[in-house]
């Protein structure tokens, strides 16, 4: 039987990483395309025991003539648009690039899809970001919730999640958004907040480091495992009737709990290594994360296997054993 092909933008991130092993599982021929940077090594490291299996190429999503190029060879069945400029704060200092990437950036692979390979299904990495400080009366977001993004990162977002609704309903094609909530690992980047504590606080239990700075530790988020987000993509891409789907745990956890369970679990007292640090902080937060994805549940019987403690004992594994 002829394999389905998959083509992924950001395919080395932690989202992409996970993705890509899972549907070369699932006998799917792989593709995608980086970002060239200055240091090659740092590529494809996540992608490093199976880069064999792969199809990766250099591109850009601001480069339309990349991507219209490659969905014209490949012609996949599946198309994940994972690829961002994913950190928050970071989008204060780098804005315009951010609403090039994370905005233009999915207007660009949209038209690449729509002139060269209309028949793919195409996913969107849409984000919980995007609402902002909007809660419902019951203390969760849904698909219903209004969007009232607060960083440039959220309002490109946002731009992103209309562009891609406006093409499936003016072109009648396959085209859906997952809005996940956060998601951590051992791949994620070492500057998101989960895996800066724990690989700190193992740092500091090996007296590899002695201190840990942070920003804001009075927000809540609800953080899944990246490897149940990334089957919950599947599904929804795959869904028969395009839909917008909220993936989140449903429980939600202040930085300070997860900084006290994983210090606790290494024995080591908070007090001691953690001051706050200005630059770390937002010009506005989002104070509060809590998603209610009944909707996915219901269609498709998906639920995460793993805890907010599991997710953490992991990372905790990994960076103790990284340090051997
Ligand atoms: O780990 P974070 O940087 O994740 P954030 O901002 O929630 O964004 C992540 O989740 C979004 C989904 O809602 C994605 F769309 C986005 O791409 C990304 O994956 O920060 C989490 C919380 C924030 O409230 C932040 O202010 O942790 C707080 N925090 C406190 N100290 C810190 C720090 N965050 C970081 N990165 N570094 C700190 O030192």
């Amino acid at each position: 039987m002829k394999k389905r092909k998959a083509f992924i933008t950001g395919i080395n991130g932690q989202d992409g990483s996970y993705l890509s092993e899972y549907l070369l599982e699932n006998g799917y021929e792989v593709y995608g395309i980086v970002r060239r940077n200055s240091v090659p090594e740092n590529q494809s490291n996540r992608l490093e025991k199976f880069n064999d299996k792969l199809n990766v190429e250099y591109g850009d999503l601001l480069d339309f003539s990349c991507l219209s190029k490659n969905l014209q060879l490949i012609q996949p069945d599946e198309i994940y648009n994972l690829g961002a400029q994913s950190h928050v704060r970071i989008s204060f200092d780098i804005p315009q690039f951010t609403a090039q990437t994370n905005a233009l950036g999915v207007l660009n692979i949209l038209e690449a899809y729509r002139i060269n390979s209309p028949k793919a299904k195409f996913y969107q990495a849409s984000s919980s970001e995007m609402f902002g400080n909007s809660v419902d009366e019951d203390g969760f977001q849904r698909e219903s919730t209004p969007f009232n993004p607060v960083s440039p990162y959220g309002c490109a977002k946002v731009f992103g999640y209309n562009i891609t609704r406006n093409y499936r309903h003016s072109y009648k094609l396959h085209i859906v958004n997952g809005i996940l909530f956060n998601h951590e690992s051992p791949r994620r980047g070492s500057n998101f907040v989960t895996n800066k504590v724990v690989k700190t606080a193992v740092q500091i239990k090996l007296g590899i480091s002695d201190s840990l700075e942070l920003g804001n530790m009075d927000s809540y988020r609800d953080w899944g495992h990246s490897k149940d987000y990334v089957k919950a993509m599947h599904l929804i891409i795959n869904n028969k009737t395009p839909e917008d789907l909220v993936v989140a745990t449903g429980v939600t956890h202040s930085v300070r709990d997860m900084t006290d369970y994983v210090f606790k679990k290494l024995d080591l007292d908070t007090k001691k290594y953690i001051t706050q640090n200005a630059k770390y902080l937002r010009p506005q937060e989002l104070k509060y994360l809590k998603g209610d994805s009944t909707k996915l549940r219901e269609k498709f019987n998906w639920k995460p296997e793993y805890t907010f403690e599991t997710l953490l004992d992991e990372m905790i594994d990994f960076w103790l054993e990284s340090y051997k």
